[in-house]
């Protein structure tokens, strides 16, 4: 809609000692204030630099990274932690392109979050005449994320703004893109007018109340298993409805198995906790309730052998009607948010709900007791050079110490120990590579845990997951962030022992032997420590969490301790041709 208020070229007559005027950059700030939307993650440059130093004039916290890939996983994983749409702020074309790739990181995991980019002259680029950073971002945004506005005038700001958010917020969560041409920012308008023109969010992401027939036909289903299994995905982390799921579980009395990010929505050393026994639980169950988790690769697509013989039931809970019948039947969807869902479901189990039958709650207590058991030992070795399972049992006891703190993972065998062995004992603790399993998150990640949560965060990362984002620690130095990254070094790829059969070039898994990860931060004036004892990493991540100083420990891992791919070597294609 164009704004008849809207002035391009301001007129030689206007009497403007009268007319208070506004315009774009100050638009987008106050309809990002006005939406409690204080917090920017980007990188500065033509059309949007003069926009950053403004937005943190006025109040607007505006954290500059050095590459957008890393502000953009930051903005997705603000908007996880609080609900809100994080937001990224990137230059037009190449800019856009690379906060891309977490956008539609976001829309895949479902966060919340809002691309904003600068764009170039829309004239120029739709006739294609080869503008300075031309490209129709709008058009190539769109596939890879839930929505997608340009806003082309001042008076425009707030509705599209509103529109953002409510696209990124409500029903299944994920990214947005809104598409700001350079043009935008120093149109100028009537400053009343503009101030009209603001959209306050009411109710972003209303309640979804699940049909009640469907929250009865869930617990007939429930009430009928003898092998029941709760199943809680990163949905049910990101719902903030801890209580109501901590007392669903409690009162049935059914053995629960957290995914990744629902670590820590019910303690790991909780007695219902069945990740200890995951194989088993999967295979033997025959009831299944999955609680924002969806069957996809992460749980082998709700079939075949990981979830053995016994014919199975299944329970969904989702926000997305469309989530249902994904893989398999759901005898019993329940469509709404988490929260009324879980609230709707112990109103009906009512004040005398049956326990499971108790051969099999002792089945699964018996099996988790057992691998608990037979992974101890492992934990306690101080071997040098160290493998996995020393480095990691030093920082489970660390996470068990302080459990307010925030994990953040990836890696390939640095992900999958860290994630069995660290137990975690509050919701949205712990952060990790997600949907996609991607490598890339640490830094990103680590920074807006830290700025949004004000909590310590501690960082394992695989040596080539760490690659991805490195240079983000002069990021956490600059704002001195209270975040401890351990390089899990085992010299590449899965492992550092590859060799190239055919020539001198290293084989494409292996980096330079012996790399000492710890003088990066020490460029820019945090801590670098270089560890090759469990005895050794203890100290150092102790004495880097009690500071909170941004601290890096390059922990010296056997090259030979990982395994191709860790847990997921099965994915890889294989040739069945015979080597020549
Ligand atoms: C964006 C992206 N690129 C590439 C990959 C493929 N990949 C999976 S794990 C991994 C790195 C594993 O090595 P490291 O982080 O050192 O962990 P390790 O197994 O050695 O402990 C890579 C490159 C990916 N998952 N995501
Ligand atoms: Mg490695």
């Amino acid at each position: 809609m164009a704004d008849p208020a809207v002035q391009e070229k301001q007129p030689a007559t206007a009497p403007e000692a009268e007319q208070e005027l506004t315009d774009g950059f100050h638009l987008i700030i106050d309809a990002l204030k006005l939406n409690g939307l204080t917090t920017i993650y980007g990188v500065p440059g033509i059309p949007i630099t003069d926009f950053g130093r403004m937005a943190q004039a006025e109040g607007i916290r505006v954290l500059s990274f050095r590459h957008e890939q890393n502000a953009g996983y930051a903005a997705s994983i603000a908007g996880f932690l609080t609900k809100k749409p994080g937001v990224c702020l990137t230059v037009s074309a190449p800019g856009f392109l690379n906060g891309l790739t977490a956008l539609a990181h976001a829309t895949t995991n479902c966060f919340p979050m809002i691309l904003i980019s600068g764009s170039s002259e829309r004239e120029v680029v739709d006739l294609q005449q080869g503008d300075y950073e031309e490209m129709d971002q709008l058009a190539i945004a769109k596939p890879l994320c839930k929505a997608a506005f340009r806003v082309l005038h001042a008076a425009d700001i707030g509705i599209g703004l509103a529109r953002a958010i409510r696209a990124a917020v409500s029903g299944r969560p994920g990214g947005v893109y809104l598409d700001l041409p350079a043009k935008l920012f120093g149109q100028v308008i009537d400053a009343a007018a503009g101030k009209k023109s603001l959209v306050k969010v009411i109710d972003a992401a209303p309640a979804q109340i699940p049909a009640p027939d469907a929250v009865k036909r869930a617990l007939d289903v429930l009430k009928g298993a003898k092998r029941p299994l709760i199943i809680l995905g990163k949905g049910a982390a990101y719902a903030q409805a801890d209580d109501a799921i901590r007392a669903l579980v409690e009162k049935s009395g059914i053995p629960f198995l957290p995914m990744s990010m629902g670590k820590g929505l019910l303690p790991d050393t909780h007695p219902q906790c069945a990740g200890a026994a995951r194989s088993t639980v999967l295979k033997d169950s025959d009831v299944v309730m999955l609680v924002g988790a969806r069957l996809n690769w992460l749980l082998s697509h709700g079939k075949g052998k990981s979830w053995g013989e016994a014919p199975k039931k299944f329970i969904q809970i989702d926000i997305e009607p469309k989530e249902m019948d994904s893989n398999v039947e759901i005898v019993a969807p329940v469509v709404g948010d988490i929260g009324s869902c879980v609230a709707a479901l112990l109103q009906g189990m009512g004040g005398n709900w049956p326990a499971p039958p108790a051969d099999w709650t002792g089945a699964v207590s018996k099996k988790r007791e057992e691998n608990v058991a037979k992974m101890a030992p492992r934990l306690m070795n101080n071997n040098v050079p160290m493998d996995y399972h020393g480095a990691l049992g030093v920082l489970r006891t660390v996470i068990k110490e302080r459990p307010d703190a925030i994990l953040v993972n990836e890696g390939a065998n640095t992900l999958d120990l860290a994630r069995g062995i660290i137990d975690m004992y509050q919701p949205r603790k712990r952060l990790d590579v997600g949907t996609w399993g991607i490598m890339g998150i640490g830094m990103g990640y680590a920074i807006a845990a830290a700025i949004e949560t004000g909590k310590p965060v501690l960082c394992v990362e695989g040596d080539s997951a760490f690659g991805f984002s490195g240079m983000e620690v002069e990021t956490i130095c600059r704002y001195k962030l209270p975040v401890c990254i351990v390089i899990f070094n085992n010299d590449g790829i899965y492992r550092g022992t590859d060799v190239n059969k055919a020539g001198d070039d290293p084989a494409p898994t292996v980096f330079v032997k012996g790399s000492r990860y710890d003088k990066m931060i020490e460029a820019f004036g945090g801590i670098g420590v270089n560890a090759t004892s469990p005895d050794d990493l203890k100290r150092a991540v102790n004495a880097a969490m009690d500071s909170g100083k941004p601290t890096l420990i390059n922990a010296v891992l056997d090259p030979a301790a990982g395994s191709e791919s860790g847990r997921i070597g099965n994915l890889n294609p294989q040739s069945k041709l015979k080597k020549k």
